[in-house]
């Protein structure tokens, strides 16, 4: 898939100010750092349409932004709050994870989720925690291993068959990516087409 467009549409802070719509979401969920505005970014060839932020913990919305608007291939991406962030009172962690857990149960239209990972480290408890999130509500994902380039090619493989194995998936179902070096955008375009295309079939 090519990304013709993209646009901010809005952020909620909480549940009932998610966006209704018959559009097909696809979410990006993972700690806050992990890369996930530099991710949108990457994705859409926007440097600046996701904010990026060095501050981690920034991202306390569910931000939304509207992909090839008017095209037959239009979707919703949805870039989740970021979890994990240490620096955070109780009252708002329990807020974070009320409007992610309230989103990813309800969302009738989300139909894939990103779920990004450092692909330095071995995932945390958080991501557990987001990964139960996903199996709970029989979400589909794949797993995106970030910031590619700060290992070297041989680590890379390396990298992904620990994650994978971490998480009891197909290597099919990791992709590694790096949005300071650009790599990986096909393999997720491609995914992208799948999940569309699967979601047009069932309309039909
Ligand atoms: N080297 C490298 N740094 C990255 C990559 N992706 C994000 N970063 C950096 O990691 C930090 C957090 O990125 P950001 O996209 O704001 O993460 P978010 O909190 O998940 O949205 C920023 O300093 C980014 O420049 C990557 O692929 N490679
Ligand atoms: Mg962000």
């Amino acid at each position: 898939m090519i990304i013709k467009n993209a646009s901010y549409i809005k952020g909620a802070s909480k549940y009932e100010q998610c966006i209704v719509s018959d559009l097909v979401q696809v979410a990006v969920a993972g700690k806050s750092n992990v890369g996930k505005s530099s991710f949108i970014n990457y994705l859409v060839n926007d440097g600046k349409l996701a904010r990026t932020s060095k501050l981690p913990g920034r991202t306390r919305l569910i931000n939304y932004f509207l992909i090839n608007d008017g095209a037959n291939d239009e979707f919703i991406l949805a870039d989740l709050p970021g979890y994990g962030f240490a620096k955070v009172s109780d009252a708002e962690k329990l807020k974070w994870a009320e409007l992610l857990e309230k989103y990813l149960a309800k969302e009738k239209m989300l139909k894939h989720v990103f779920f990004l990972v450092d692909i330095r480290h071995d995932p945390t408890r958080d991501d557990v925690t987001m990964y139960n999130y996903l199996f709970k509500n029989n979400l589909p994902f794949t797993i995106v291993a970030t910031k590619a380039d700060k290992i070297s090619k041989s680590q890379v493989k390396n990298r992904l068959r620990c994650i994978a194995n971490f998480f009891k998936v197909g290597e099919s179902n990791i992709i590694a990516i790096s949005s300071v070096a650009k790599t990986g955008k096909e393999a997720i375009s491609e995914r992208l087409d799948k999940v569309l295309s699967a979601h047009q079939v069932a309309a039909e």
